[in-house]
Parts: C-alpha cells; sequence; structure tokens
C-alpha cells in the first residue's frame, strides 16, 4: 500500500486528488489548517473516525509556513509521494498579500523539499509541485507549452516562479523525483467561490432563482483554458507514476473569454445575455428567458462591470498545448467547456435551490455574494 501526503487537502484539488487516490488503495494523509470553523466541507465525505482500525484517510494540522511541523509531518508518515497543492491560490488577491504570499507558496515549497532532504527521503519520496499557467503571464507564444519562456504577472505568479525553480534545482541537485504540472485552469463545483467561473455559475443559478439581482465582473476579455478538476488529479498522478521525473503541461487547447462562459452558464438556465457597450461601461441584458421556470423581465440588466475586480497586470490570454502530457502520459481530458459548465450549473442550481426552500420555510438565508 502505498502512503501519500496532500498538502491543501481541504481545497477544489485537494479533496479530488484525496478522493482518486483513495480509490486507488492509497493510505492519504492530508494538511489542513486550523481555522475557527470547520474547513473540511470539501473532504467530509471521506473523513474515518481516527479511533477505527485500518483508517486510510488521516488529516494533520500544518501550515507551509512552518517548517518545523512539516518536518515533524513527513517523518510521521514517510510519504512516497508528497503532492505540494497548499497555496494562496488567488491571484487578485496575491496583489493585497504579496509578502505571505511569497511565503506560502515560494518559500512553503522549500521548506517541503528541504525537509524531504533533511530527513533523508530524497529517495524514496516523490514530489509534486502545483505549477501553474500563470507562470506564462504576459503572451511570449501561443499556445504555451512546457518550452515557451516565463513572464510572471502577479505576486502569486513570482512565487510559483521560485516554487518551479526551486523543484527544477532540487532534482537536479540531489536527484530527487520532483516535478512540476503545469497546469492551466481547472474548474468544477468544489471551486472556490471566488474565482470567476464559480462566481458567473453560483451568480446565473441565484439570477434564475430570483436570489440575485446583479452580478459584477471584471476583465470580461480574459481568455483562460479551462478544464475540469477531475481530469487534471489524474494528471497529477500520472506524473509521478514515471520512470523519470519531467515537468508537464496539463490543458485542454481550448480558450474562452470570461463574456463567453457568462453566456455559456446563463443559458444552462435558459437565460440569453446580450453584452452592450465597451469597457467598464459593459452591461449584460437579458434579452430574452426561455426557461419558464423562471421569471425574468425582458431587457434587465443582470451583468455588469465593476472596475475593482480588474488586476494591477493582468493575464490577457492562456491556451496550452499539453501535447507532451498526452504523449508521455497518455493523459486525456474527458471533459470538455460545454461539459464543465453543465455540471457546475447543475449543481449550484441545485444548491440555491435548497435555499429557495428554506425562504419559502420562513428562513433567513445568509445573502452574502462577492
Ligand atoms: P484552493 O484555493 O481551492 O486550495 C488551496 C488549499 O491550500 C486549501 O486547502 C487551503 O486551505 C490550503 N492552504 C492555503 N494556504 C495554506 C498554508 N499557508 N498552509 C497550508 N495550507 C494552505 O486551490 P486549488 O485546489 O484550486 O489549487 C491547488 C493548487 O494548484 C494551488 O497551489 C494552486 O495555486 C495551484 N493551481 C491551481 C489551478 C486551478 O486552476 N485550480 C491551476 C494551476 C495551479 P484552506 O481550505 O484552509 O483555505
Ligand atoms: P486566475 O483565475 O486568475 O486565472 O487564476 P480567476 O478565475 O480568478 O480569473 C480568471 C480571469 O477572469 C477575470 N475576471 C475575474 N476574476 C475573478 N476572480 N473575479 C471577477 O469578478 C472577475 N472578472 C473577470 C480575471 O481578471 C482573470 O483574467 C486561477 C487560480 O486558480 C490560480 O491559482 C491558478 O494558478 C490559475 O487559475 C491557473
Amino acid at each position: 500500500m502505498k502512503t501519500a501526503l496532500i498538502t491543501g487537502v481541504t481545497g477544489q484539488d485537494g479533496a479530488y486528488l484525496a478522493e482518486l487516490l483513495l480509490s486507488k488503495g492509497y493510505k492519504v494523509h492530508g494538511l489542513k489548517r486550523r481555522s475557527s470553523l470547520f474547513n473540511t466541507d470539501r473532504v467530509d465525505h471521506l473523513y474515518q473516525d481516527p479511533h477505527e482500525k485500518n483508517v486510510n484517510f488521516k488529516m494533520h494540522y500544518g501550515d507551509l509556513t512552518d517548517s518545523t511541523n512539516l518536518i515533524r509531518i513527513i517523518q510521521e508518515t514517510q510519504p512516497d509521494e508528497i503532492y505540494n497543492l497548499a497555496a494562496m491560490s488567488h491571484v487578485k488577491v496575491s496583489f493585497d498579500t504579496p509578502e505571505y504570499t511569497a511565503n506560502a507558496d515560494g518559500i512553503g515549497t522549500l521548506r517541503i523539499l528541504e525537509a524531504i532532504r533533511i530527513l533523508g527521503l530524497a529517495e524514496k519520496t516523490r514530489v509534486y509541485q502545483a505549477s501553474t499557467s500563470e507562470l506564462y503571464g504576459l503572451v511570449q507564444a501561443v499556445p504555451q507549452s512546457e518550452t515557451t519562456p516565463f513572464y510572471p504577472r502577479s505576486p502569486y505568479a513570482v512565487a510559483k516562479l521560485y516554487a518551479y525553480w526551486i523543484t527544477v534545482n532540487y532534482r537536479e541537485a540531489y536527484n530527487m523525483f520532483a516535478c512540476n504540472g503545469i497546469l492551466f485552469n481547472h474548474e468544477s463545483p468544489l471551486r472556490g467561490e471566488t474565482f470567476v467561473t464559480r462566481k458567473i455559475t453560483r451568480a446565473a443559478a441565484r439570477i434564475a432563482l430570483g436570489l440575485q439581482d446583479k452580478l459584477f465582473l471584471g476583465n470580461l476579455d480574459a481568455r483562460r483554458d479551462w478544464g475540469h478538476a477531475k481530469d487534471y488529479v489524474e494528471a497529477m498522478w500520472r506524473i509521478l507514476q514515471q520512470d523519470v521525473a519531467e515537468d508537464y503541461v496539463i490543458a485542454t487547447g481550448v480558450t474562452t473569454t470570461v463574456r463567453d462562459f457568462v453566456k455559456m452558464a446563463f443559458a444552462e438556465v435558459g437565460i440569453e445575455i446580450e453584452f452592450k457597450g465597451e469597457g467598464v461601461e459593459e452591461r449584460g441584458c437579458v434579452a430574452a428567458c426561455h426557461n419558464p421556470e423562471y421569471q425574468l423581465e425582458k431587457g434587465l440588466e443582470v451583468v455588469c462591470v465593476d472596475p475593482n475586480y480588474f488586476r494591477p497586470t493582468e493575464v490577457e490570454l492562456l491556451i496550452g498545448d499539453a501535447t507532451k502530457s498526452k504523449t508521455k502520459l497518455g493523459w486525456e481530458p474527458k471533459y470538455d467547456l460545454p461539459a464543465l459548465v453543465k455540471d457546475m450549473m447543475q449543481s449550484d442550481v441545485d444548491l440555491f435551490k435548497r435555499d429557495t426552500y428554506l425562504m419559502e420555510g420562513g428562513h433567513r438565508i445568509l445573502n452574502y455574494y462577492e
């Protein structure tokens, strides 16, 4: 039985990866942060009572900014594979918390690699580093592959650049099996609520159900290569099963604007969005609502641009070339963009229908959205 340690197990990818590794018979340890409220929603279905025998899923308190606790957990768990997924992963927020982001996302990766070296596990423990298409930043060439030069455009991306190179360096210097997965954007019903896709699918569901009036967004022209997180965690695992440690791009090869994602998501609930105006004046109107279940006024303005969501420096275009992964890992995504949007919309409509039932029953629901 192999043992894996997942940092960031409570996040979107951590949850899907834990599920995948458990289904493959792994013993899975996860690093979780202490918070004042429970923060394990995404993995609660995997929880096993630690008092039982043969527990295969166990979480440990820890933080990427604390090297002593990383050394202790790695020593205790003696993992065959470490998936370093923990990070302050929000690009816009990294402009507000640049020093913390560098510490957690950049130096955090070094702490893991150093812990493995100090503990004498360099030959045993394989490491997956969650690298990102944000490394490409300002467009140098498209589609972006393993050989495209990097030009990071945010404190997040600069921290991840350090993490990328320190992973390569430990591989070369100490012969460690350490790999970067350069993953393009991947989404799912478990996606954090403030990333643009989930913000849109939540708002489309809530607007259709009469729980929200408007959706405020930033740059509608940004283009992203969006895949499904379920497909992408499969690639992470494959990267660590190879004979030779290498870095891989994981992407669908299709790019779409935020504006088109909005149209696709609202179309799932029968709402047609037509954009009018330009730049900050841009407005998305409901030209027609074709779903009799939802009562929306014709021509209602439901999507607006709010410059507060613009970033000081933006990544305008991402489109990945995953030829190496397809050839060497035998990896192929199962979800295309329409299937991803459908999955996210179905999940959010179900989620917010529950809110409408609660409201009908006289309960107050939290009306917070960003
Ligand atoms: P999430 O934001 O959903 O999850 C991040 C995880 O990291 C959470 O479990 C979070 O804990 C944890 N975490 C944050 N800071 C710390 C810290 N200081 N110490 C310990 N744990 C911490 O991200 P995703 O699942 O979407 O992404 C996983 C990784 O992949 C990240 O490193 C991200 O940067 C990278 N990535 C993501 C892509 C994507 O499109 N999703 C694409 C390319 C790379 P908590 O739950 O308590 O907040
Ligand atoms: P990104 O994802 O920055 O690519 O990073 P995000 O969904 O935050 O933004 C994608 C694009 O949409 C534009 N945008 C908005 N973004 C947000 N969050 N909120 C808005 O209201 C909004 N309006 C427009 C953004 O400007 C951007 O161009 C994600 C994260 O998961 C990273 O951790 C990961 O490394 C990269 O994907 C690959």
